[in-house]
């Protein structure tokens, strides 16, 4: 760049002064600025810095921020003033996620469960999307007509901004998803775009004819090869080809166009003035594209989140990105820290699953060892469920490493948890087969994947005990390892995979849909019931919880270090703060198994804290099948 971003600088103070009507506001407003400026034009610059209307384009997004900034509420401003940067490290943040309209029928349903969620311990609250969009297709929500409206039928935005409040009084944080990759077909700018705007044409990546397609789609993965192959579309209102990497009715955003980054930002910022604390930042990998390539984890796409994330600190700090990248492992950790402050850990989430399949932890302690660490300004949002399907994403140099055939690992994963492999517990559907490259997914609920489906079905008391323990040992690995954990709502309580999409069109050829089931108020009320199903899982998880959030050994501060147990069916890690250390034992077969304390420790009585049960070092410890414990020394 020509200009130097301390003489750009000047020249935007100058035009966004007038912005300004109190001189508080401006001043605050300039310092966040300038602290970030140096950075921006970097990141901006790489992006769009050859355009010669550069600077024009810079300062319309300083104005986008200006004017959010401006907009943003008192109390939201106070929220930026008081809170901990690092809010989300803390041991008492652990984050709960559903649909709206499934989990408690509207917004008002949700208040209603504000009760249920502080029982539970919750302080982060994940509403899947909510805003308008096309009916009856819209990949559960993931196609947005409006960044502004709530799905009618759920209730207002201003209903949600009372809700963000609300939440907030009760120590809930919210959590929104944003969906940057794409919008709907029916979004405003779609709907401009078919009629043949050009202006709106340029928001998204539109082709006269389909050379460019065809040639971009030599090198492009399908993300949804079976029920939406390829990735362009041809829209014959504006006879143009679309971009499209998921369904035919979401269109991929042109971030190439710096007009349309500047409208992302407004729509992005008008959420976060909405009180929404964390933006999952959907499908991130896909937002830049570039020919020849596999428009997957770009560079541009890291500069792109990392210059919103900037924007963000400037207007709203409050407010930070999750991102969902489910991609290979080195990808994804490339989006923590400078881009995003907190992510998926996908990658544990696959390999619990892996474990209880092989009741082998090689992978998992391996992979965790090499990988687990993320820079000290971030956190992991550890899982064992989500509302997608389940992708085999571990590494391939990981398994090679320690001998496993990593394709023929995944056929056997796949066959395990579709019920194809003899003697499985597992009761999983099959997602998105690809013939081409034999690749599966799978989908399920925790708990039918456990094995409680099965076991439940044949009135086997000892499998339905076993399908438990399973459920526990992983969910006892998430709220223990480093991170927030996330429960996908319901999963406490045991839902199992409901088959009723299958009798609904809008659903039935996705089957993801088996694990989006609607709330069962008959199994919620048996939570305090320890003898029931429902109330052997809910009881250890709220007592997970609790231990968790009053001991700050937990926070995501501190290090989790993965060990060698010496014992190839135990997964084993260490907290650590300073002198105080916890052991986390997880035993993934149906055998007991022996953990020996003496390879760390010598002389030493230890507590686990889940049963209060006291140990020495010295003398070996049986885990019963899938048994869980969390030693304090
Ligand atoms: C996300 O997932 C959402 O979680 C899905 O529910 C949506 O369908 C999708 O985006 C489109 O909005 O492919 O199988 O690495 O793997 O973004 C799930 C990114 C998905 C993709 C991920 C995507």
């Amino acid at each position: 760049m020509m200009v130097s971003s301390r003489d750009l600088w000047q020249v935007m103070r100058e035009r966004l002064s007038t912005l300004f009507s109190e001189e508080a506001q401006r001043s605050l407003f300039f310092t966040r600025m300038e602290g970030h400026f140096a950075s921006l034009v970097d990141l901006l610059s790489s992006l769009y810095g050859e355009r010669p209307d550069f600077v024009e384009q810079l300062e319309r997004i300083c104005v986008t921020t200006a004017q959010a900034f401006i907009e943003r509420p008192l109390a939201l401003h106070m929220l930026d003033a008081s809170r901990d940067e690092r809010w989300f490290q803390s041991e008492r943040v652990v984050g709960g996620v559903c649909y709206v309209d499934l989990y408690a029928g509207n917004l008002a349903g949700i208040r209603a469960r504000i009760p249920y969620f502080e029982e539970l311990g919750l302080t982060y609250l994940h509403l899947m999307p909510l805003f308008r969009m096309p009916v009856p297709f819209n990949d559960g929500g993931y196609a947005v007509s409006s960044f502004r409206e709530v799905r009618p039928e759920l209730g207002t935005m201003e209903e949600l901004a009372e809700l963000a409040t609300e939440l907030r009084a009760h120590g809930i944080s919210l959590v929104l998803d944003f969906v940057m990759n794409h919008t709907s077909d029916e979004h405003e700018w779609a709907l401009r775009a078919k009629a043949g705007d050009t202006v709106y044409q340029g928001y998204y990546w539109m082709f006269p004819d389909e050379t460019m397609p065809r040639r971009y789609s030599q090198t492009l993965r399908e993300i949804f090869p079976e029920h939406a192959p390829g990735s362009f579309t041809y829209v014959a209102e504006a006879q143009r080809w679309v971009w499209t990497t998921f369904h035919p009715y979401q269109w991929d955003l042109n971030y190439a166009n710096p007009a349309l980054f500047n409208a992302m930002l407004g729509e992005m910022l008008f959420l976060a003035n909405q009180g929404v604390e964390v933006l999952r930042l959907d499908a991130v990998p896909f937002i830049w594209k570039q020919l020849g390539t596999n428009c997957e984890n770009l560079p541009q796409a890291h500069e792109l989140i990392a210059a919103f994330n900037v924007l963000m600190r400037v207007a709203a700090p409050a407010t930070v990105f999750k991102a969902e990248a489910i991609v290979h492992p080195d990808e994804i950790a490339k989006y923590i820290g400078r881009e995003c402050e907190i992510s998926y850990n996908p990658l544990l989430m696959v390999l619990l699953w892996e474990a209880l399949a092989t009741t082998e932890t090689r992978l998992l302690q391996y992979s965790m060892k090499k990988r687990f660490a993320i820079p000290a300004n971030a956190a992991w949002v550890n899982y064992v469920r989500s509302h997608d399907d389940i992708g085999w994403g571990f590494a391939n140099e990981d398994c090679a490493e320690i001998g496993i055939d990593a394709w023929g690992h995944r056929n056997f994963l796949n066959d395990f948890y579709t019920g194809r492999f003899g003697g499985s517990f597992a009761n999983g559907l099959p997602f998105g087969y690809n013939p081409q490259t034999n690749d599966m997914r799978i989908c399920g609920t925790t708990a039918s994947l456990a094995g409680l489906e099965q076991a439940l079905h044949r009135g086997d008391t000892v499998a339905i005990g076993l399908a438990i323990q399973r459920i526990l040992a992983i969910m006892g690995v998430i709220f223990a390892a480093g991170g927030i954990p996330l429960l996908y709502l319901g999963d406490e309580v045991g839902t199992l995979n409901d088959y009723g999409y299958q009798h609904d069109s809008s659903k039935s050829y996705d089957n993801r849909w088996v694990h989006r089931p609607f709330a069962n108020e008959e199994t919620l009320k048996q939570r305090h019931d320890a003898a029931s199903v429902a109330g052997r899982i809910f009881g250890p998880i709220q007592h997970m919880i609790a231990l968790r959030k009053a001991n700050a050994i937990f926070a995501a501060t501190w290090p989790t270090y993965w060990l060698d147990s010496g014992n190839g069916h135990l997964a084993l890690f260490m907290r650590q703060m300073g002198q105080e250390a916890i052991y986390v034992a997880a035993n993934f077969s149906a055998q007991s198994q022996m953990l020996d304390m003496r390879r760390f420790a010598t002389n030493m009585r230890m507590t686990d804290m889940l049963s209060e049960t006291m140990y020495e070092s010295d003398q070996p410890m049986m885990l019963p099948p899938y048994g869980l414990v969390w030693l304090r020394c």
